[in-house]
C-alpha cells in the first residue's frame, strides 16, 4: 500500500496506479475514494483487523520526542491548539514509553503547522474537505512533520473537524503506525468526532503503538500523565496607539458599521462616528476575542444589520460588535480554493454587490442572489483608473469608494469612474 514515507515521490504514481486498478478518477491525491477503496477487503483474502506499520517498519530510536507548534490557525484560539495537540500526544504517551516536550524555538522533532494550498513538501492541500491533514513517519528532517489544513474549520467541538481527533490519528502516523483495518481503530481511515476528554487509545492502535515501543513501564503509585490544564496567559501588549501618529500608517481592513467606521491594523482598531470626529482606539481582543488581531477585511451590509470580518481563509459574522456564532470558510462565498485570504471588501449599497479584492483582481458577490458574479475576477487597474498597488481596505460613504492602499486613501467617484482626492490613510483617524 502506498504510504507517505519522509522522501518518497512515488507516492503519487502509486496512488495513480491503484487509481487506474480500480477504476477511479487518476488524480495522484489520496481522496476520500481512493481511500475508502484502499480499506476495502481485497477479494478472497480475509481482512484480518489489525494496524499497520510502514514499510520498513520507520520509528524513533529515543524515547523523548521534542514538538513545536509553528503557527496556529485562525479558526481556534491558541490554547485550544495547544490543547489539542498535547491531548493527541498524549493518547500515545499513556500507551508506549514515549515522552513529549513542547518547545517554541527551533527545529523539534515534530514540527506542526497548519498550511494551505501548496507548502513546499509536494502533497499540498486541496481547500475544504477533501485531505485534512498529512503526517511524516519517523526520521530525519520532514519526519514526524504534521501539516493540517488551514482551509478546514478546525473546531474543538462535534462540529467541523474536530483538532484534537485528526491530530491524534496524525500523531499516529507521525510515529510510525499506517491504517488500521479494525474499524473501531483511531487509525482506520475514516473520520469519526473523538471526545478528547477521557479518551482512550483503541485497543488495536495500543497494540500497534506497543509493537513499536513496547508497553509503557506502570510505576507502582504513579498517577496517570495529567495534561496541564491551565491556559498561559497572553502577553500584555501595548496597542500602538499612544496619541504619536504614524504618516506611514496603513490599515488592514476598514468599514462602517452602523454609524460609526472602523478602521483596524495589526492588534488595534479605532472607532469613529460618522458624524463626529471622536476616536477612540482599542485593542481588538477587548471587542472581538475571537479576531484578535490582523483582520484582512471587513464590510457590512446595512440592509440586514450583518457584517462580516476576514481573517486568513475564515470569516465572522457580526450584528453590531456582537460575533454571531463561528468562524466559517470564505469558500461559502464561492471563491475558488486557491485563494486563502481576500485584501479587502466593500459593500456597495445601491448594487448590493460585494466587491473582494485580491492581488490585483478583485471579485463581485451578489448579496441578494448569494452568489459570485460570473466574469470575475477582474483587474483592478482597468476597471478602477488610478489606483495603484495591492487594497488594503475599502469602504463605501455617500456613494464614494474609499480605497486603502498603504499610506494613501483614495476617494473614488463611482458615477465619473476616476479617482477624485488623495489623503494620507492616517488622515482618517484624526492624524
Ligand atoms: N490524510 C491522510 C491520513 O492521514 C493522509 C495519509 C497519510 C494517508 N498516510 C496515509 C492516507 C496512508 C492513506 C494511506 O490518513 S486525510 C483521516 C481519517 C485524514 C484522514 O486528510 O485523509 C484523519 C486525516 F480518514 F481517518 F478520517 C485525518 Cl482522522
Ligand atoms: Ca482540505
Ligand atoms: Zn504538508
Ligand atoms: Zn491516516
Amino acid at each position: 500500500m502506498a504510504e507517505m514515507v519522509a522522501g518518497d515521490i512515488s507516492m503519487s504514481s502509486k496512488v495513480k496506479k491503484m487509481q487506474t486498478f480500480f477504476g477511479l478518477q487518476v488524480t495522484g491525491k489520496l481522496d476520500y475514494s481512493t481511500i475508502t477503496v484502499m480499506k476495502k477487503p481485497r477479494c478472497g483474502i480475509p481482512d484480518v483487523a489489525n494496524y499497520h506499520l510502514f514499510p520498513g517498519e520507520p520509528k524513533w530510536q529515543k524515547s523523548t520526542l521534542t514538538y513545536r507548534i509553528a503557527n496556529y490557525t485562525s479558526s481556534l484560539s491558541k490554547p485550544d491548539v495547544d490543547r489539542a495537540v498535547e491531548m493527541g500526544l498524549k493518547a500515545w504517551s499513556d500507551a508506549a514509553p514515549l515522552n513529549f516536550v513542547k518547545i517554541s524555538q527551533g527545529e523539534a522533532d515534530i514540527m506542526i503547522s497548519f498550511e494551505a494550498g501548496d507548502h513546499g513538501d509536494s502533497y499540498p492541500f486541496d481547500g475544504p474537505r477533501g485531505t485534512l491533514a498529512h503526517a511524516f513517519a519517523p526520521g530525519e528532517g520532514l519526519g514526524g512533520d504534521t501539516h493540517f489544513d488551514n482551509a478546514e474549520r478546525w473546531t474543538t467541538g462535534a462540529h467541523g473537524f474536530n483538532l484534537f481527533t485528526v491530530a491524534a490519528h496524525e500523531f499516529g502516523h507521525a510515529l510510525g503506525l499506517g491504517h488500521s483495518s479494525d474499524p473501531s481503530a483511531l487509525m482506520y481511515p475514516t473520520y469519526k468526532y473523538q471526545h478528547p476528554i477521557g479518551f482512550r487509545l483503541p485497543k488495536d492502535d495500543v497494540k500497534g503503538i506497543q509493537a513499536l515501543y513496547g508497553p509503557r513501564k506502570v510505576v507502582l503509585g504513579r498517577p496517570p500523565t495529567r495534561v496541564n490544564r491551565t491556559v498561559p496567559q497572553q502577553p500584555a501588549h501595548k496597542p500602538n496607539h499612544s496619541g504619536q501618529c504614524d504618516s506611514n500608517l496603513s490599515f488592514d481592513a476598514v468599514t462602517v458599521l452602523g454609524n460609526e467606521f472602523l478602521f483596524f491594523k495589526d492588534r488595534t482598531f479605532w472607532r469613529r462616528q460618522t458624524q463626529l470626529s471622536n476616536i477612540r482606539p482599542s485593542s481588538i481582543a477587548s471587542s472581538f476575542p475571537q479576531l484578535m488581531s490582523n483582520v484582512d477585511a471587513a464590510y457590512e451590509v446595512a440592509e440586514k444589520g450583518t457584517a462580516y470580518f476576514f481573517k486568513g481563509p475564515h470569516y465572522w459574522t457580526t450584528r453590531g460588535l456582537q460575533i454571531q456564532g463561528s468562524p466559517r470558510n470564505i469558500y461559502d462565498f464561492g471563491f475558488p480554493s486557491n485563494i486563502q485570504k481576500v485584501d479587502a471588501a466593500v459593500h456597495l449599497k445601491d448594487s448590493k454587490k460585494t466587491l473582494f479584492f485580491v492581488g490585483s483582481e478583485y471579485y463581485s458577490y451578489d448579496e441578494k442572489e448569494r452568489i459570485m458574479e460570473n466574469d470575475y475576477p477582474k483587474s483592478i487597474e482597468d476597471e478602477f483608473s488610478g489606483l495603484e498597488g495591492k487594497i488594503d481596505a475599502a469602504m463605501e460613504v455617500n456613494g464614494f469608494i474609499y480605497f486603502f492602499s498603504g499610506p494613501k486613501a483614495y476617494k473614488y467617484d463611482t458615477e465619473k469612474e476616476e479617482v477624485v482626492n488623495i489623503r494620507k490613510s492616517s488622515s482618517w483617524i484624526g492624524c
